[in-house]
């Protein structure tokens, strides 16, 4: 009986103990009545403007999204072609496809043959309906699947060259492609080999801010290939992984531009016999056609190895994707989706159709 108000005491001393152990418990745990809240990657178009501090993954539906959005009307095209697939496989029917395809960029080229392996798919397999705008769709990936490659950085340091014409994305995708690399663990370094534009420097510095990546410059109207040539050597020299270089934009059918660029490679190929180790050319998605003649003269000068496909987010129609992929045989190795450092995607094949033929992504 004694001890009765002591053993009251420990019983009570265990209760507080195990209700502030609950608590605790509960404080660890997120609040279910707050929804989590998704990052948009902040924009920046000003070259001053600083975005994000460093490569932040985009959510994975976020940039499927932009992509979508951006593809909003080649996809109502696709979509309609949907509702008239509902019949037979008739000339019409036929002139139909055609149309759409070519008023999505995908070319007379690619859209004659798309239609000339769907008639033969319909004759031989009976195809109807939805089978056929099944079938459609599959062939449009089977023309982008050869292209879904990406590239690995061998040994020692590796250059990545950009070229392209002016205003496709060169240097936003070289700020993008930095966060990437340094990301991933890479050392990084970048050249700035656009010599021509005043503010280009400038532009290239605040993309080295916004990657945590130093920047070699040199002065305005300075020899291109000179600065990215002792670019290379500093970068050697200090065993960086990536040395990422600018080129000022310029039209393919210009040829003593062209002559210029040829010398960047062909004087970095004195330091190093690999290198460039890749070249993107840089393609506004809403150039058209035009990007086979970009495509095919860089790669004459250059020796392209990749593509990268900018402003998808935009009103490109993205058939442009295709006319390259079956015509130049190169691969698309990034989609641009926006202006911020993280809205660089390695290419998807898969998710690229998807864009253009799912109504319920966008
Ligand atoms: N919406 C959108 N805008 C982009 C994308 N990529 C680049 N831009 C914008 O396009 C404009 C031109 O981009 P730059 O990177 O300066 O192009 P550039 O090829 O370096 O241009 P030059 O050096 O003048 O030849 C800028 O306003 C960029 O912000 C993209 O994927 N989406
Ligand atoms: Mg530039």
């Amino acid at each position: 009986m004694e001890f009765a108000p002591y053993a009251v005491g420990v019983l009570m001393g265990i209760g507080l103990v195990v209700w502030i152990a609950k608590r605790a418990r509960q404080a660890d745990q997120p609040t279910p009545s707050v929804p989590a809240v998704k990052r948009e990657p902040a924009a920046a178009s000003e070259p001053g403007q600083v975005a994000t501090k460093a490569a932040e993954p985009v959510e994975d539906s976020q940039w499927r999204q932009r992509l979508s959005g951006g593809l909003t009307r080649t996809r109502g095209a696709f979509a309609g072609l949907g509702q008239l697939l509902q019949g037979e496989f008739t000339d019409e029917l036929e002139e139909e496809i055609e149309d759409v395809l070519l008023s999505s960029d995908l070319g007379m080229a690619v859209t004659q043959k798309v239609i000339a392996s769907l008639r033969a798919a319909v004759k031989d397999k009976g195809l109807k309906g939805d089978q056929i705008h099944a079938e459609l769709r599959a062939q449009l990936s089977q023309i982008l699947q050869p292209s879904q490659r990406q590239w690995t950085p061998g040994q020692g340091t590796q250059v990545v060259m950009m070229v392209g014409v002016n205003g496709a994305g060169k240097t936003t995708t070289l700020g993008k492609l930095a966060a990437k690399h340094k990301a991933a663990g890479r050392s990084v370094t970048i050249a700035a080999g656009d010599t021509f534009r005043a503010a280009a420097v400038e532009q290239l510095k605040a993309w080295g801010e916004r990657a945590e990546v130093p920047v070699i410059a040199q002065d305005t109207g300075a020899d291109s290939a000179s600065v990215i040539f002792d670019a290379l050597a500093s970068a050697r020299a200090k065993g960086v992984d990536i040395l990422l270089a600018d080129t000022a934009g310029r039209l393919q059918n210009k040829d003593h531009l062209m002559d210029e660029l040829s010398k960047v490679v062909r004087v970095l190929k004195k330091q190093d016999p690999e290198a460039p180790h890749e070249v993107l050319l840089v393609l506004d998605a809403g150039t058209g056609q035009n990007a086979l003649s970009q495509a095919e003269l860089f790669t004459q000068a250059v020796g392209v190895t990749g593509l990268v496909l900018t402003k998808l987010d935009g009103t490109a129609k993205g058939g442009v994707a295709f006319a390259v992929a079956e015509q130049m045989g190169l691969p698309i190795r990034y989609v641009g989706v926006g202006e911020g450092i993280a809205d660089l995607q390695p290419f998807d094949a898969e998710a690229f159709v998807a864009a253009l033929f799912e109504q319920d992504n966008a």
